[in-house]
């Protein structure tokens, strides 16, 4: 787009742009240091030009409520999102708004993330997480972010796929994971122009056609195995495989499920993973407030396990994943295109296909929808009346309009009954010599971030007993 008047950070050099201060590892906070470090004279939007690329990033409430506007701006899939096609092809996530399969999917799943379909993975989620106190119970101190993963990946493998990877079994990943982490890292890193650096940090295009190959082998062979059975449930695997087109009766071709089936491993595990470590992180950061979230988990659930319905009772304990969301969306942006020319904010001019970047940390913290300290931790910024004050568009940790995440409920369900699980059963002790050191992939999550663990006297202290690994 049209770039002129935006602002850039200052001593941008011919040649090499706004190279120098940024790290092809950290994108994401070299852009939020950017935005935060200049924000009051860079204003709502800014550019930033990385060899021949000039990107522009809108940060600001008002113009992401105008960027939201559906009837004007669609989800842009470029870049990171684009470089993903070649893991996930026309999946949900990855799929061009333009590609019959992306509604044609949508329609076809949306049953598998309606308020009943959540009452079906209950069960299923509360025995992952029993396994994940079993291995808890065990030690004296965890790798939160590792046995988040290990909880949100089991959990999508089995309630939407009915497959275990035996997260909590192993002590390295599964093959899956490991072509899955390096395949993603090769996708990402295609965005870097420096051939150099880009081979350094992506691997080589022969282990990632090997990576990719893995992938869709574990995959295919799941789908293969369902296909056998009499009966293909109810699951995101078996309503792929039986609902067809309400009009034209058709399938879902063999190829798409496949980009699916990938899509929601990918999607549904290091975001859901990244909010409860943030979570934990914050809580243990401000023991008053960890105080707070575990009386209300003794209160509403005592020292039982939670039904279904028990689990959005907690409307502290979700407000703490909604607040640690607001500081590190573990999903931290979305690119939006304009459908046709239009002027963004009065004075920026877009033509069609011309796109933009939201950075949602900065919106997050943008002072004129959360005010003056933004900065902190404070989860009673989500209590209804609060909210309500907002605008809106403040808030976007899911995306925005049609393409927003489908798996909100479940990831929000998941998090929410394993964070109360684990704060009815510990005490936690964070390392004071810990700072928050956040990893970029696809997604945020704390980096090296540990917990010492030690059970609770009184409350959550079920027997043993009632804990069995599945
Ligand atoms: Mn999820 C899209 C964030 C959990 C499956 N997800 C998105 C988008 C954001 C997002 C943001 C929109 C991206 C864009 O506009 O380009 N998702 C999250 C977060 C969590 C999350 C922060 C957890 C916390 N997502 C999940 C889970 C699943 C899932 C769990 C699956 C079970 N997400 C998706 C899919 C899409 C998506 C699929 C693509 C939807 C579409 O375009 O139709």
């Amino acid at each position: 787009m049209d770039t002129t008047g935006i602002p850039h950070r200052p001593g941008r050099l011919p040649g090499l742009g706004d190279l120098i201060g940024s790290n092809p590892r950290t994108p994401l906070q070299d852009t939020v240091r950017l935005g935060r470090r200049l924000g009051r004279r860079l204003g709502p939007i800014f550019t930033r030009r990385l060899i021949g690329l000039e990107l522009v990033f809108a940060s600001g409430i008002d113009l992401v409520t105008e960027l939201n506007d559906e009837k004007r701006f669609t989800k842009h899939v470029g870049l990171g999102v684009r470089n993903l096609r070649a893991v996930a092809g026309d999946g949900l996530f990855t799929a061009y708004g333009t590609e019959p399969n992306w509604r044609f999917a949508h329609d076809i799943l949306m049953p598998a993330f309606t308020g009943e379909a959540m009452r079906g993975y209950h069960p299923i989620m509360l025995d992952v997480a029993r396994e994940l106190i079993a291995a808890w119970d065990a030690k004296d101190s965890a790798d939160v972010s590792a046995d988040m993963t290990r909880l949100t990946l089991e959990t999508i493998g089995r309630a939407g796929f009915g497959y275990r990877f035996g997260s909590f079994e192993r002590a390295e990943p599964h093959p899956f994971v490991t072509s899955m982490t390096r395949a993603l890292r090769f996708a990402q890193m295609q965005g870097i122009k420096l051939p150099f650096v880009r081979r350094a940090l992506a691997g080589t295009a022969k282990q990632n056609r090997a990576d990719i190959a893995l992938m869709n082998g574990v995959v295919d062979e799941v789908i293969e195995a369902r296909r056998h059975e009499a009966d293909p449930g109810h699951d995101l695997l078996g309503l792929m495989l039986s609902r067809s087109h309400p009009e034209t009766g058709a399938k879902l071709d063999p190829v798409n499920v496949r980009n699916q089936a990938i899509t929601f491993v990918v999607a549904g595990h290091e975001t859901t993973s990244g909010a409860l470590s943030f979570a934990l992180y914050y809580l243990t950061r401000h023991p008053e407030l960890l105080a707070r979230a575990q009386s209300e988990v003794d209160t509403v659930w005592g020292d039982r396990e939670p039904a279904f319905a028990d689990v959005m009772k907690l409307r502290y304990v979700r407000r703490v994943l909604d607040e640690a969301m607001r500081l590190w969306p573990t999903a931290p942006g979305y690119a939006r295109e304009a459908r046709e020319d239009v002027l963004l904010g009065g004075r920026h001019q877009m033509r069609k296909g011309d796109w933009v970047l939201v950075p949602l940390p900065l919106l997050h913290r943008d002072p004129a929808a959360w005010g003056p300290d933004a900065e902190t931790f404070d989860p009673d910024r989500f209590e209804p009346a609060a909210v309500k004050k907002r605008p809106a568009q403040a808030y976007k940790p899911f995306g925005t309009g049609e393409r927003a995440c489908i798996g909100r409920q479940f990831a929000l369900h998941e998090a929410v009954l394993a964070l109360g699980l684990v704060l009815q059963r510990y005490e936690f002790t964070p390392d004071p010599g810990y700072r928050l050191k956040i990893a970029e992939s696809l997604t945020l999550k704390p980096e090296g971030f540990r917990l010492a663990l030690r059970r609770r006297a009184n409350a959550g202290s079920r027997p043993a007993g009632a804990v069995r690994v599945g």
